[in-house]
């Protein structure tokens, strides 16, 4: 799509209905291209609110293996690509072109369309893929976020096709059994996860048959969220592998801030990554001493130009050659940053955004309930995970069942992996004078018990 100078739009394809509705209709893409399992999916999509969509082509898993003829309207990829030209000639684009976006999920959970140009993944490649990780076309990549994610986007395609080397690409769901046969197979050298997927590497490891084996791995990657150094430590001496801790974003499009070979600080998220600039202010916009936790700005070409139709947010995001990440940071004396949260209450869980509103939004569905509030806590992997507090109607009772019924309530609302781990009943939330919710109250109150 780039070649030709169109702007494709990588999505999520665990989404609902109207998450699709909404991108459709925030970006106006004129062409739905959507593999076979999906189309069910966008068929019940109210064609009347889609002004703008006029062409659907359906990717058939292989040219003959097509379950369904494609519905009235649409095309079918095999059958275009049948009967297209083989030549095709790129669109003289030039780096200030506008190249693809990615939705990044926003706190009222509507997500923002970050404009990426052609010249933003060339920079990552540079200094991030080139010069922390040393990528050359001898490597061999395999990311287990998807290529949909910006962190995926850049491991699994840009950062391959960019040097010559080779992706491994893994169409099923990326669970560890399936993880360690896609290493044994096909030995990749570089490998990219998030903490909660390495987690879940570490506790399948000792059960797995054949045993796991990263010897393959010259380097592998964690980002989405922060690495705990237990997963760290533990990872290093089960296969003899660091993991990198870098963080990256949607907006800067890859990381920008990174551990890098032989120089890891556990817990720290690294140092800036060469190209790029950092700096920490108060809430006043003074830096900050040493030590102390600001507000983390960015500086570099990778970063999108703007949110699509969202000047406001893209007013408050970026300013100038700077743009505001939404994180809290503090440097030591050796260049080292360490995350210290969010500076709104949004929520990485698995390496994927979570807002709170979103939950509580679908709590308050729930017939018994009057109230809600949700915030991050940790689990015994010292991951993040939603964690809901909730006022019952008069009526209702707390009760372990009840707390397990909202569980499933909200899985089969929203994305499944946002369900709230911890129900904790309350008889009422910590309130602003003017009727907020103080979710850092909440966030004070200690950690839950373990109940996984
Ligand atoms: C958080 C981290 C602590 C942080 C991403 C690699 O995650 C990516 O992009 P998103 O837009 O989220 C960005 C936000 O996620 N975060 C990411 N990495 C870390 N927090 N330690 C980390 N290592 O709040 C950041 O603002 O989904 C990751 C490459 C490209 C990406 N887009």
């Amino acid at each position: 799509a780039m070649k030709i100078g169109a702007v494709p739009i990588p999505t999520n394809t665990n989404l609902r209905p109207e998450d699709y509705l909404y991108l459709l209709r925030d970006s106006r893409a004129v062409a739905l291209v959507v593999s076979e399992p999906l189309l069910p999916m966008v068929a019940q999509l109210p064609r009347e609110q889609l002004r703008y969509l006029r062409h659907v082509i359906v990717v058939e898993s292989a040219p003959s293996a097509s379950q369904i003829a494609p519905p009235a309207g649409a095309s079918s990829f095999w059958t275009l690509l049948a009967t297209s030209s083989p030549e095709l000639e790129a669109e003289p684009t030039s780096k200030d072109d506008m190249a693809f976006w990615l939705y990044s999920s926003g706190t009222t959970g509507f997500p923002k369309g970050a404009v990426h140009l052609h010249r933003d993944l060339v920079y990552c490649v540079e200094y991030y893929a080139r010069g922390i990780l040393g990528i050359t076309e001898h490597d061999r990549t395999y990311s287990v976020a998807k290529l949909f994610f910006a962190y995926g986007l850049g491991n699994a395609l840009y950062f391959p096709f960019a040097v010559g080397a080779t992706t491994i690409l893994y169409p099923g769901r990326p669970e560890p059994a399936a993880i360690f046969e896609v290493v044994r197979r096909y030995q990749p050298t570089l490998f990219f996860s998030v903490p909660t997927s390495y987690a879940q590497c570490l506790a399948a490891a000792d059960t797995a048959d054949p045993p796991p084996d990263f010897r393959s791995v010259r380097h592998a990657v964690s980002a989405g969220e922060a690495l705990p150094p237990s997963i760290y430590e533990r990872w290093r001496e089960r296969f003899g592998v660091e993991i990198l801790d870098g963080i990256g974003s949607t907006e800067i499009l890859h990381i920008f801030i990174s551990n890098r070979p032989g120089a890891v600080r556990p817990g720290s998220s690294g140092q800036i990554v060469p190209g790029y600039q950092a700096q920490l202010l108060d809430e006043d916009g003074r830096p900050v001493p040493v030590r102390e936790v600001g507000n983390l700005l960015i500086k570099g070409q990778s970063t999108c130009a703007f949110y699509w139709n969202k000047a406001d947010r893209t007013r408050q995001t970026i300013l100038g050659e700077w743009i505001r990440t939404g994180d809290k940071y503090w440097l030591d004396e050796d260049g080292y940053y360490w995350y210290a949260g969010r500076s709104d209450d949004m929520l990485k869980v698995g390496g994927q955004w979570v807002s709170p509103v979103e939950i509580e939004n679908t709590l308050v569905e729930h017939p018994a309930v009057l109230e809600a509030a949700v915030v991050g806590a940790t689990d015994a992997d010292g991951l993040v995970k939603p964690r809901a507090f909730v006022v019952l109607r008069p009526d209702q009772q707390p009760s372990p069942a009840l707390a397990d019924a909202l569980k499933d309530f909200v899985k089969s609302r929203i994305a499944p992996f946002k369900y709230p781990r911890w129900i904790e009943f309350v008889t009422e939330l910590p309130k602003t004078a003017t009727g907020k919710t103080q979710r850092f109250r909440l966030r004070q109150l200690g950690q839950p018990q373990e109940e996984r």
